[in-house]
């Protein structure tokens, strides 16, 4: 089942062609070493996205539009890990090679790097809690946001579902995310719950 053959969105219909211009950036989300096949909390397929994010890289850097990355970047006592009591194995130590952005990313040297949930006792899902996102774009006149990364059904969820809640308009880059799938279905259910919520679903093929 492909979510483009399904409905309109907003104004937008799926057969209708995205301008990127002036205002518009591409905000990548937590794509490191750790969330990829052979990282310690590796998203299936994960490695998947790092291509297809460097084409939407490319168009961004040829306008002369903002490219963000957000990473998880976490203490070696996060309250998340598992030796914490919390879910996950430790990933994304902050200065390790697993929270290093996968090596096949051509991040741009001109890309903003925001680091979320750096403090031992709090989670972040969201690259706009406790950090300052909303702030850097609101400078640089951002109002619209392409967003894909890892992973569909933690922080790709949280971020986008945040960027809608700032006011943001946001264009889900579907051939740029991966799920956990911690439940089957994690994945495709967070897909829906961001479109519902107004995100846009969009692939390279719609952006001109
Ligand atoms: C993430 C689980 C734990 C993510 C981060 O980036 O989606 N998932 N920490
Ligand atoms: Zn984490």
């Amino acid at each position: 089942m492909n979510i483009h053959n399904q409905t309109t969105f907003g104004n937008f219909s799926p057969s209708q062609r995205i301008h990127v211009q002036a205002g518009d950036a591409l905000l990548i989300v937590d794509v490191q070493n750790d969330f990829l096949p052979g990282g310690s909390l590796a998203v299936p397929c994960g490695d998947q996205v790092v291509p297809v994010l460097n084409h939407y890289i490319s168009l961004f850097q040829d306008r002369a539009l903002p490219v963000y990355a957000t990473r998880d970047w976490h203490p070696p006592d996060h309250c998340s890990f598992r030796t914490q009591g919390g879910p996950w194995p430790p990933h994304c130590i902050a200065g390790s090679a697993g929270a290093r952005f996968a090596s096949g990313l051509k991040l741009p040297p001109s890309a903003t790097v925001i680091s979320k949930a750096t403090s031992a006792g709090t989670d972040a899902y969201s690259g706009f809690e406790g950090t300052p996102l909303d702030d850097n774009l609101r400078n640089a006149n951002v109002q619209r946001l392409f967003i894909g990364g890892l992973a569909t059904d933690y922080c790709v969820l949280n971020t986008v579902n945040d960027a809608l809640q700032h006011g943001y308009q946001v264009f889900l880059l579907e051939d740029a995310i991966r799920a956990v799938n911690v439940n089957r279905n994690d994945g495709v259910k967070a897909e829906w719950a961001m479109v519902n919520q107004g995100a846009i679903p969009v692939e390279w093929k719609m952006l001109s």
